[in-house]
Order: structure tokens, then sequence, then C-alpha cells
């Protein structure tokens, strides 16, 4: 039993092509983007050089995605939590969404996808803010897959946002209580306009949501890798969605 599990194992890390049907493949795929210092120290670099590597990932798996069809893919880049890294990394990570525009993003371009990004984006430094609203803005006629970038985001945060925004329309009597759906709260969300992620992807083997879209994910199928997130690449992509359809088979192509 045990030798047969290691051979299952050993042929997993091969990472041989697994078969995916063209007519189940989940319209939005999130990931949480985990294991970029982790895989610098690993190397015994500096936690930086994870972050660069992560952002060739994020190329590598938008690409990807735009191949297997996927229509929406969103990306854990920054959460409300990451301001309490040393100043030094998150004045790294802001420079990230620049380096983003000036090394990666032509490439994008070419593929037709479209930028968007969802979180507290006012409270982000001015050239962070600058270099995320050219990537918008340069996307926004494209009509491909839709790379929607989370930073400075938190699901509860989010939904505070809502709850606070609803009481104010409540308060001024253009809202009652009783008209508050999942639908009205869906369209009062950061993420409106997009539909609920069908699967969710954790790299480097943690499995927590970590404050990551609490509401837009009641239905979604998980999938976890122990691979850092600068090492992901189409086979993983492939992987998840192939354990996706496994699992959403019984709805195939009736969902
Ligand atoms: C960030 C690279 C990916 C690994 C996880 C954290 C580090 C791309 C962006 C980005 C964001 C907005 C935008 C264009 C690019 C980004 C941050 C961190 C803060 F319009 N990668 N990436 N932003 N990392």
């Amino acid at each position: 039993m045990i030798k047969r599990i290691q051979e299952w194992l050993s042929r997993k890390d091969r990472q041989e092509p697994v078969e995916i049907s063209p007519d189940n493949i989940p319209r939005h795929v999130a990931i949480i983007m985990d294991g970029n210092g982790r895989w610098a120290k690993r190397r015994g670099m500096p936690r930086v050089v994870g972050h660069q590597n992560g952002m060739k990932a994020v190329k590598r798996a938008t690409i990807a995605a735009n191949d297997l069809g996927v229509e929406f893919l969103t990306l854990y880049a920054f959460s409300t939590e990451n301001w309490t890294r040393p100043k030094d990394e998150v004045d790294f990570l802001m420079r990230l969404p620049v380096e983003f525009l000036a090394i990666e993003l032509d490439e994008l371009i070419e593929k037709n996808v479209q930028v968007r990004v969802m979180g507290n984006t006012e409270a982000l430094p001015s050239h962070t803010r600058k270099a995320m609203e050219e990537a918008v803005a340069r996307t926004l006629s494209n009509t491909g897959l839709i790379l929607n970038f989370a930073l400075n985001y938190g699901g509860r945060k989010e939904i505070e946002d809502c709850m606070r925004a609803l009481g104010k329309d409540i308060q001024a009597g253009i809202l009652s209580p009783e008209e508050i759906t999942s639908e009205l709260i869906d369209n009062r969300l950061s993420s409106s306009g997009l539909p609920d992620p069908d699967l969710l992807i954790r790299t480097s083997g943690e499995m927590r949501l970590s404050n990551f879209m609490l509401w837009q994910i009641a239905y979604s199928e998980f999938w976890f890798t122990d691979a850092y997130w600068p090492e992901f690449d189409k086979t993983h992509l492939m992987q998840a969605v192939a354990e996706y359809q496994r699992r959403t088979r019984r709805y195939g192509g009736l969902k």
C-alpha cells in the first residue's frame, strides 16, 4: 500500500500531462500566491528576490489561464495585513506594479488581457496607484482574460465597507432593510461585476483563507499545492483544473 502511494507521488511530481475537458473550464480562478519569501530563503537569497520571481509567475499563470479559456483570474497581491511587514519589504512590494507595467504588461496586452484591481487602492502610495491605473487604462478595451489584482484587499474590510454603505443608505431613506439581498451585497463588494470564483488555489502548502474573498468563495472548489508561488507554472494550473473537473463532473456541462 505504501509503495503504491509512493509510486503515485512520484508520478505526480513528474507532472505528466493531465486530461482537461474544454467543456468544464472554471470561469473564475482565484489564487493566493504564497511562498515567495520561503522560496528565496531556501536559495539563500533575500525575500524580495522571491517577490520579483513571483511577478514572473504572475505572467506565466495569466498566459496559462488565458490559453485554457479561463475568463477571470484574481490574484491576491497584497493584503490589508501585509502592512505589518518590515518597511523595506513593503516599499519593495509597492514598486512591483511599476515593474510589472514596465516589464510584463506588453506581452499581456498582446494576449488581449484586461487588467483590473480590487481593494482599498486609495491608501496605496501614489507611484503604485499611478502604475496600477496605467495598467488598467492601457488594457481597458481588451476583450480577453480579465486579470484582477487584489491589492490592499481584506475580505472582512470589504464586508465592513459594504455594511457601512448599506447602513448609510438606510439612514438616508433610500434603502429599506428588506431590500438587502445576496445580489445587492454582491453589487456593493469590490469584486462587483465578477462571477464568484469557481476554483481557489493556494500555493506553498498552507491551507488557510487568510481573509481572502470571504463572501465570494462560498461554493468554490479549493486546490492546494506544496509548490512555492515562484515555481508555479502551466502544469500546476492544469493539475488544479483537472482536479476541479473530477470534482464537478456530475454537473459537467450543465452548470
Ligand atoms: C506583487 C508578485 C506576485 C507574488 C505575490 C506578491 C508580490 C503583480 C502586481 C501588480 C499589481 C497591480 C497591477 C499590476 C501588477 C503586484 C504587488 C505584489 C503589491 F496593476 N505582482 N505583484 N503587486 N507580487
